[in-house]
């Protein structure tokens, strides 16, 4: 048995599933075929033994958890959130809402930097804090795509690694933050609009989407919230462990891998307890990258199921969008 402890839960209807708990200290040849069988079956997993250190991931949460204390107008001058810097309940361009507040920022070292000035008092420690654990955090995506590719039997190893590593990757950092929400929840915000959507979705912390990047790296405190759907549409909740990253399969993967693998759909609920924090990397490709079925996952029987694209359209496409919209659809070879 070399799935560790899959954490086994049961659904609303009752059906038990196995979210697979991967343990990277395994070796390779195991590791690149469990790793391959997980973004098959769930385009999702968790990993343990996965090398980023704790100070790193901690310090990172320091910095997370201190900006979110600020108050609300002390936020408001990292934001609005057009794409990056601070960002209350809007989530992208189109209208769509969740009872969180983030933080979005680019990782590359200059534009972290900038952005540090208007969110923390103390920039340099700030920008220090997310290079570092934006660095961990890469090579750990970096390292599951390369064992990805091994167990795929791609010819070149580094095909997705090579995208993240790229000086213009345009891979994102998110800080997620989810204040307790109850049911009386009028003290939130009390606008009109505001409460309306409140009253309807009081439970939606971040609504139903995909990862539209190649992988996406999640952490987050103690708290729950996160579920993922399975294939057949059923939601199962994933147990929170500080100690663990989650792994999803974002869109860009599943288009490179020809359809074999598939992005995982997922959802964060409100808590009516506690706070949850959440730090995702968004690993994704440079802007003028292509994206398109890798050679070795086309075939006669499997023909390219996916219109070439760069990643630059992608987003342009995404962000056209709203946020639980299938933006896949609009590169299928039909
Ligand atoms: C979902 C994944 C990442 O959080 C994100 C999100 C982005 C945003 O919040 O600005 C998007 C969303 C995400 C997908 C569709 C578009 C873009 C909001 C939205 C409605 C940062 C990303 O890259 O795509």
């Amino acid at each position: 048995m070399v799935v560790s402890s899959p954490t086994t839960i049961r659904t609303k209807k009752t059906k038990a599933v196995g979210i697979p708990t991967i343990d990277l200290s395994l070796n390779r040849s195991m590791l690149s075929e469990l790793l391959v069988k997980a973004c098959e079956e769930f385009g999702f997993f968790k990993v343990v033994n996965h090398g980023v250190s704790k100070e790193v991931i901690e310090r990172m949460e320091e910095e997370g958890a201190e900006f979110f204390a600020k108050a609300a107008e002390e936020k408001q001058r990292a934001g609005p959130a057009r794409p990056f810097g601070y960002g209350c309940k809007n989530i992208g361009p189109n209208g769509d809402m969740g009872e969180l507040e983030y933080l979005l920022l680019h990782t590359n070292t200059h534009s972290i930097s900038e952005r540090s000035t208007s969110i923390s008092n103390d920039p340099t420690k700030f920008s220090c804090a997310a290079n570092n654990y934006v660095q961990a955090v890469r090579e750990l995506a970096c390292e599951i795509l390369d064992l990805v590719a091994e167990g795929l039997w791609v010819h070149d190893k580094c095909v997705f690694s090579r995208l993240l590593r790229d000086v213009h990757s345009d891979s994102v950092l998110r800080l997620n933050h989810y204040p307790p929400v109850s049911d009386m929840i009028s003290d939130w915000d009390p606008s009109p609009k505001l409460f309306q959507h409140q009253c309807k979705n009081s439970r939606v912390g971040f609504g139903e989407h995909s990862d539209p990047q190649i992988l996406t790296i999640l952490r987050s405190n103690d708290v729950g919230g996160l579920q993922i759907a399975l294939h057949d549409g059923l939601w199962v909740p994933v147990p929170p462990d500080p100690s663990e990253f989650c792994v999803f399969v974002g869109d860009a993967l599943q288009a490179l891998t020809n359809g074999r693998f598939e992005s995982v759909r997922h959802r964060a609920l409100s808590n009516s307890v506690k706070p949850r924090m959440s730090m995702a990397y968004f690993g994704a490709p440079p802007l003028n990258a292509w994206i398109s079925p890798l050679p070795e996952l086309i075939s006669s029987q499997k023909p390219s199921g996916y219109k070439p694209f760069t990643w630059d359209e992608y987003k342009k496409a995404a962000y056209s969008l709203r946020l639980g919209d299938s933006r896949l659809d609009l590169f299928m070879v039909r």
